[in-house]
């Protein structure tokens, strides 16, 4: 793996490191690896999910910014941070690279670590979920909560994966293993969903909100909802598609959403809410597509919601 982790220097102060300071490469660390509970960044370098679903391209160079957008980062002072490097796939084969990466998590978790995909198409939440719960205690309910303005519950395409379908798969799964699924979407937004979509979806299970709901009067409401999510499964799968932030912060993305979400207060309660819930399995962060971007912000903003999330993994609200 080529190793990308570089940046500002602010001297020898353990308070003043940042991330790329104190990363190391995973392998090279077995089991020692210290009081801290690792966070393992994998990479996730594909865009042919969305070039399958009809999208822009550009989200196959989104691990490498965002790795260079979190760099700079100030360390964790709760976790040790490690960089696993890159899934693989054979080409544009979406399922191997589903697989590829369902491997590295599982490697990730079996190590007691927790996984932070740099995506990449979201067809990695598939590979994401089904890696945590191969390696989950039998029985285990892992669900997925997904920020994303879209609901990627779609059909395989020819029998095919891709970008809108990682919990379509995710269901499938669990009906063919007689398991519940559990997927609550958060920051939904009706112009780019069906009707149809919104039904089957809504049928089988999964928890819809509208992007509406992140609104300061709305935010002990929403709160309760994820409550009640969250004590209903054992571990749970975060899942950030940075296509749920409104364009104007997130312009770097296959499907920008005009009237996509603000990455403001509201929203970063929500999400401090789940991330100290201590039933975070794995954390990913998809379609950051840098050609598409302006001025980096795109990456800048996936980097600002791993250190929110990071900060209050493990810490009670
Ligand atoms: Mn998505």
């Amino acid at each position: 793996m080529t190793w990308v982790w570089r940046g500002r220097d602010d001297g020898p102060d353990p308070a003043a490191q940042r991330w790329h300071q104190v990363i190391r490469p995973w392998d090279a660390a077995p089991r020692a690896r210290g009081r801290k509970s690792p966070i393992v960044v994998i990479g996730y370098p594909t865009d042919a999910g969305v070039r399958a679903n009809f999208g822009r391209p550009g989200a196959v160079d989104g691990p490498a910014a965002l790795r260079t957008a979190c760099a700079n980062l100030p360390a964790p002072t709760t976790h040790a941070l490690f960089d696993a490097g890159d899934a693989s796939g054979a080409g544009d084969d979406v399922e191997s690279w589903q697989q590829s990466l369902a491997a590295a998590v599982s490697a990730v978790r079996a190590g007691d670590g927790i996984p932070l995909i740099l995506g990449g198409g979201h067809d990695q939440a598939f590979g994401h979920w089904i890696g945590t719960v191969r390696a989950a205690a039998d029985g285990a309910v892992v669900g997925c909560i997904n920020f994303d303005a879209h609901i990627d519950m779609r059909m395989l395409q020819s029998g095919r994966a891709h970008s809108g379908t990682p919990f379509f798969q995710v269901n499938a799964w669990s009906a063919a293993h007689s398991r519940p699924f559990k997927y609550m979407l958060l920051g939904m937004q009706p112009p780019h969903n069906t009707p149809a979509l919104i039904h089957s979806a809504s049928s089988a299970g999964a928890q819809l909100v509208d992007a509406d709901a992140f609104h300061p009067g709305q935010e002990a409401s929403l709160l309760q909802l994820i409550d009640r999510f969250l004590s209903a499964v054992d571990l749970v799968c975060l899942s950030i598609d940075l296509d749920v932030f409104s364009a104007a912060a997130a312009p770097g993305v296959s499907a920008p959403s005009p009237m996509g979400i603000a990455p403001d207060a509201t929203f970063r309660t929500i999400l401090r809410r789940i991330a100290s819930s201590g039933k975070v399995a794995g954390i990913e962060v998809a379609e950051c597509a840098p050609s598409l971007d302006i001025g980096g912000r795109t990456a800048r903003l996936g980097a600002a919601v791993i250190d929110t999330i990071v900060r209050s993994l493990g810490i009670p609200s």
